[in-house]
Order: C-alpha cells, then structure tokens, then sequence
C-alpha cells in the first residue's frame, strides 16, 4: 500500500535537495569570503608573541579538534541516513520508535565531552590571566603596588614585580605611560602609537578610557582587553624575542576609529632603558622650555609688554 503523501513526491524531494546543497555551498562560500580579516590566523586565533596568546591558541585548537570530530560524525550520521533511507516509491521503512541504550550513549557522551573541555579550560585559564614572573636577565621592575598607575587589585606576578604601563584609550590614540619613582604624575615618560617594552619582562597593562569605550587588542599579546571610561581593565604579556606587534582598537569609537591604530616594539632591555632615558631627558627639556617661557611671558607681562610666542626648543619629537 503506497500512503506517501503528495507532498513527498520524488520531484520535490529533488528540488529541495537541490535547494538544500546551493544554500550549504552558498553559506560556507560566503562565511570564507566575509570572514577576511577577522579570521587573522586564517582558522584560529593568533600567537607566537606572548605565552597568553599562545595559551589562548593552543585551547582555541583543542575546542576546535573536540567540535570538528563531533561536526563530522554528527554530518556524517546524518548524510549516511539521508542517502540510506531515502524515500522509495513504494519502500515503508521500519516503524521504529526511541532506543534507550542509544539515547543515554548520546547524553552521557555529550555531557562527558562538556566536562574535559570545562576541565581543560579551566586548567589553562591560570595561564592565561595570571601573569608570570620576568625571567632573571630582564628589565629590573617594581612592586605592582609601588605604582602610581597600578591599582591594588590587579593580576600580578608571584613575585609581584611587573612593568605597569598604563594604557589611556583617547579618540583615536592610545597613550602609554610608564612607572617611575616619584609620585609627580606629570613628569612621566609616556608614548602615543607605539609602546616601547622590554623583553624577557612581564609587563602589566592598566587600560582605561578617556572618552568613549575603545578595546586593546594586539592579536599576537592576548585577548582583548575593553578600555572603558571610569572603569579600569587590565592584561599583561611577556615576550621573549625583540619584535613588533601590531593591533588596532577593536570597539568602534568614532570617525577615525579605523585609524587607532596600536603598535608595541619589543627591545633588549638595556635598548629600552637607553630608550626611556632618551624620552626621559626629551621630556625634562620640554618642560623646562615651556617653564622657561612661562616665566618669560609673565614678565612681560607685569611690564606691559604683550608676550612674544616663540617656539619650544627641544620639544619631544612625539612617537
Ligand atoms: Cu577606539
């Protein structure tokens, strides 16, 4: 007795087929297509810079394994089954209904697969978010808590000794502003665009905002980090080699979001200490300039005189 309804009739299954292979080729040329470059490290997320990153990779590709062999056998059931059993003129298949025993494999296999993965991640998190100490020959740090732009409750060392730069997202530049040993917040070495660092050295980031929300993101140093006004953020990365990195400012921020660019070059440590005492005696002689010629417009003016503007000597070539 042949109950296949209308519905069913070998020429629509052969067009929703049709339909169905056009929309899965249409879908995954479109997700390679548009995926471009967010898809960075082609297929998983980039590293090879600081051990973070590459903690955040090698669990990106663990996950990725575990999914891809669950993605496969899963399809794989499911195209054997479409082909097998497809519809015959003529064919009734089997009237099956439920199979315990397969039922709970399927539920405890899932459930088995949702905890080694929580397992694993867990075990790597550590790594991930907590900084290490900088190795023997790095640059000499202080104690997190020592700095003025650190705050208390940041991830640190064990041994608590970190570079903290603190990181200000403004419309559309990062600033960069590096410890140093008195408590004038105005007389620090800072940068904008391009973080110096030094190698073999844990450096901690305070991130903060300015403005409006921006994100730090330099793919091969970790995760994003949100950069949010009134809020402070933190990450940290250690690179062994000296290199650059380049990111971008992963929230949109604006008009010139696209251009906020950020870069951080990796020095020996003695080159990064050759390169903040340059910045350092920069910054010194344009703060006296601008002293010097404050006072000489003050005295110009308790003379009557109108102050003469005259162009700072020394200014620090901004970076
Ligand atoms: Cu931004």
């Amino acid at each position: 007795m042949n109950t296949m309804p209308a519905a069913l009739a070998p020429a629509r299954i052969r067009t929703r087929r049709r339909v169905f292979s056009l929309s899965l080729l249409a879908a995954i040329v479109g997700l390679l297509a548009l995926s471009g470059v967010a898809s960075a490290d082609w297929l998983t997320p980039e590293s090879g810079g600081s051990a973070n990153a590459d903690s955040i990779d090698t669990l990106y590709k663990v996950i990725l394994a575990v999914a891809a062999v669950v993605f496969f056998g899963v399809e794989g059931v499911l195209l054997y089954s479409i082909v097998k059993f497809r519809t015959r003129p003529g064919a009734v298949p089997a009237q099956i209904r439920g199979n315990t025993r397969l039922e709970i494999g399927w539920t405890l296999g899932a459930a088995v697969i949702l905890v080694v993965l929580a397992v694993v991640t867990f075990a790597m998190l550590d790594d991930i978010r907590n900084p290490p100490n900088s190795d023997a020959d790095g640059f000499p740090t202080q104690r997190i808590e020592n700095v003025q732009n650190a705050a208390a409750y940041q991830p640190r060392p064990p041994n608590g000794h970190a570079l903290n730069i603190e990181v200000n997202g403004q419309r559309y530049a990062w600033r960069f502003t590096y410890p140093d040993n008195d408590t004038n917040t105005l007389n620090n070495v800072f940068s904008y665009e391009t973080m110096y660092v030094p190698t073999k050295t844990t450096v901690t980031l305070t991130i903060k905002a300015q403005d409006v929300a921006h994100s730090w993101w330099i793919p091969k140093l970790g995760g994003k980090a949100d950069a949010v006004p009134g809020h402070l953020n933190f990450t940290w990365f250690k690179i062994p080699q000296p290199g650059t990195f380049r990111g971008q400012c992963a929230e949109l921020c604006g008009r010139n979001h696209a251009d906020m660019v950020a870069k951080v070059v990796a020095l020996e440590p003695a080159a990064f200490k050759a390169w903040m005492d340059r910045k350092r005696t920069e910054i010194k002689q344009a703060d006296d300039a601008a002293a010097k010629r404050r006072a000489e417009e003050s005295r110009q003016l308790q003379q009557g005189q109108s102050p003469v503007t005259q162009e700072l000597p020394g200014k620090s070539k901004g970076e």
